[in-house]
């Protein structure tokens, strides 16, 4: 847990999130500001900061991420339909918690532009 790291909070349970999933390496909950009528964060319990970190990250820890968002996106009811996993990374992708994490998007026709 890294001191001061909002997600780090939310995992700890010090800020209150809607969780829908959690096993050994991560944790996942509803995007306070949803962008689609599925928004999901997925993060890893151990704090990195973002994509350039996972060196950080026991590739397990990385691939539990993976997992979960497709568990996860059964469970949301979007599996087939489909759904959309990216990680902001840096300030040119308005990246604005710097703990790793995952949103999965879906629930809707997303746009095919990624900007
Ligand atoms: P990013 O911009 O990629 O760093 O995404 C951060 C996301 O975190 C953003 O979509 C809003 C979400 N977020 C920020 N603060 C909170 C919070 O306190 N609770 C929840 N559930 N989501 C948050």
């Amino acid at each position: 847990m890294s001191d001061n790291c909002l997600f780090c909070k939310i995992i700890a349970g010090e800020i209150p999130s809607q969780k829908v999933w959690e096993d050994a390496y991560c944790y996942a909950f509803r995007d306070i500001n949803p962008q689609a009528p599925v928004h999901v964060l997925i993060v890893p319990k151990r704090h990195v900061t973002g994509l350039n970190d996972t060196g950080a990250l026991p590739d397990q820890e990385l691939s539990a991420c993976l997992h979960a968002a497709r568990q996860i996106a059964a469970q949301e009811g979007v599996g087939e339909s489909g759904y959309r996993l990216l990680s902001n990374c840096g300030p040119h992708a308005c990246q604005s918690v710097q703990h790793l994490h995952f949103h999965l998007l879906g629930g809707k026709q997303l746009s095919e532009r990624m900007d």
